[in-house]
């Protein structure tokens, strides 16, 4: 899964509501090199989730996330996914042509879970604790993989009394979401007891912070501890990893399938 970020950047005028030519075009560019190094999936995101970051009101995130969906699903074959927790972007994106719905607050605003279930989209189940504006302030718990799991295969439960179907429903631990740099390694290491639960697991650690960390890297020299990362997490039984870097992860990837026992790739 190859991520897109559809915050407007630092060259375009940040108050202004919708989606400039130029960033469409950047991110159609982006997209199709995606796509050439092999890319399953593309995710794009209207919000930003990262540490810090400040909610935008549902109808920008429309205004980012819709006409980029309708460009991506016009242009490729490749299934987009959308990175949104409000239930009126769900509704659009779906009608959008989006094929997955991807939320780091795991359905839990209000209409989310309804809107999903309509759209008969599958969905992708992430933990976080509190919201990004101050998720990183003070995470605590008292065992990280204990409630990371439970949480997440409670809202999955939620989800199959709401109709979705057990094989639509992907969780992810959600690195980086209200979590410290143990935390992060305390869930990496637990991958397995993840995929052990039968659902499919999507794990996304590129670029983050907890990298930087145990590197001392600043986010642009993170793409060796990133490509190793996912490596690992597939390793360990991830279904989907979500990348920047979808060339250096695909090649680390069909490596590991040359090696693997009983692999005839
Ligand atoms: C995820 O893990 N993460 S948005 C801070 C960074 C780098 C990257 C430089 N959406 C996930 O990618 N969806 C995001 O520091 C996600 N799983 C799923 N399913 C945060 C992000 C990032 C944040």
């Amino acid at each position: 899964m190859g991520i897109i970020n559809i915050t407007p950047d630092s060259f375009s005028d940040g108050g202004e509501l919708y989606t400039t030519r130029l960033d469409l075009d950047k991110t159609l560019f982006k997209a199709h090199h995606m796509v050439e190094a092999g890319a399953g999936i593309i995710d794009v995101g209207g919000e930003s989730t990262r540490p810090g970051a400040f909610e935008i009101g549902v109808e920008e995130e429309l205004n980012r996330v819709v006409p980029v969906v309708e460009a991506l699903t016009a242009r490729f074959d490749t299934p987009i996914s959308v990175d949104t927790s409000s239930s009126e972007v769900i509704r659009e994106a779906a009608s959008a042509g989006a094929s997955l719905i991807n939320d780091v607050r795991a359905l839990r605003r209000p209409g989310a879970l309804e809107a999903v279930a309509k759209t008969n989209l599958p969905v992708c189940l992430v933990h976080m604790q509190n919201e990004p504006a101050s998720m990183q302030v003070a995470p605590t718990y008292k065992n990280v993989v204990a409630e990371v799991k439970s949480f997440l295969l409670a809202q999955r439960n939620r989800c199959l009394l709401a109709g979705i179907p057990s094989h639509k429903i992907l969780i992810d631990p959600g690195f980086g979401f209200g979590k410290t740099t143990e935390h992060n390694l305390c869930l990496f290491k637990s991958i397995d007891q993840f995929v052990e639960t039968n659902v499919p697991v999507l794990i996304g650690v590129s670029r983050k912070r907890f990298i930087g960390e145990l590197l001392n890297e600043a986010p642009d020299q993170r793409l060796i501890g990133s490509v190793t990362m996912a490596l690992l997490a597939a390793q360990a039984g991830a279904s989907v990893l979500r990348v920047h870097d979808v060339k250096e992860t695909k090649q680390a990837l069909r490596l590991l399938s040359y090696t693997e026992k009983l692999s005839d790739t």
